[in-house]
């Protein structure tokens, strides 16, 4: 599938790193798309309506008027969402069958590890009622893990599987959340120099300043940080 949208693609959004990997992805694609905010800390994604779109009410989804036979298809869950607009429109998701299974390979990794754990890792380190040290250190130490992954792939490479990928938005969009996640990007060099390369792409830098307007940035400053910083060992 390679035509181009003839109409716009919607898509349900939050400004959250789940949410942002469609936002770059169609940015990258320079298709036209609308969005719509789904305020999740209004509990919005909670609608029957939504539901039908987004089984497990999370944010993001897509739906695309000109779908498979050309009737509309809706689609959670971002992996499928970028795998999706990787076949519709041709690009960064490779049809050679050994590019794709390494593409599918670190997309796979970030959405059942890079992005969980890390979530668990803002969760305790930011909005649990009570500080558990226990928490905070268990999901610290997964994060450390995870950017050491990652490091040591990225020291022989440019991108994470072959040429700039879907895999590459998705680890992307959560590694901008390294400070909520407490990592130092000096500490992981490869990473680092990975991140401001794609932070330099213009579709990037667009699709990850889409927010609501009137709404603050969750990835913003957090008032806490740095006095946390300095009262904890971790
Ligand atoms: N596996 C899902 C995770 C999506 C997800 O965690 N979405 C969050 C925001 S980043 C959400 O909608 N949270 C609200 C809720 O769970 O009610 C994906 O990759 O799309």
């Amino acid at each position: 599938m390679t035509d181009t949208a003839a109409q716009p693609i919607e898509v349900f959004y939050w400004s959250t790193p789940n949410g942002r990997k469609v936002a770059v992805m169609l940015e990258e694609l320079a298709v036209p798309y609308r969005v719509n905010f789904v305020d999740i800390n209004n509990m919005e994604q909670w609608t029957p309506e939504y539901e039908a779109i987004s089984p497990n009410h999370q944010i993001p989804a897509i739906r695309d008027p000109s779908g498979p036979g050309g009737e509309p298809i809706a689609i959670a869950e971002s992996a499928a969402i970028l795998m999706y607009l990787g076949r519709r429109f041709g690009r960064f998701y490779p049809q050679d069958e050994r590019q794709r299974v390494a593409v599918e390979q670190w997309l796979m990794w970030q959405i059942s590890s890079f992005g969980p754990f890390l979530g668990q890792a803002h969760h305790f380190n930011w909005a649990a009622p009570e500080e558990m040290p226990y928490a905070i250190d268990r999901y610290h130490k997964i994060a450390e893990r995870l950017y050491g992954v990652l490091e040591r792939h990225l020291r022989s490479r440019e991108y994470v599987a072959g040429d700039y990928s879907i895999a590459d938005i998705a680890i992307y969009c959560w590694a901008a959340r390294h400070a909520r996640h407490r990592i130092d990007l000096e500490d992981f060099p490869s990473v680092r120099g990975w991140y401001e390369a794609i932070g330099e792409r213009p579709a990037v830098k667009r699709g990850m300043a889409i927010i609501k307007p009137g709404t603050v940035d969750a990835a913003s400053p957090i008032p806490a940080w740095e006095k946390r910083k300095d009262n904890r060992p971790l």
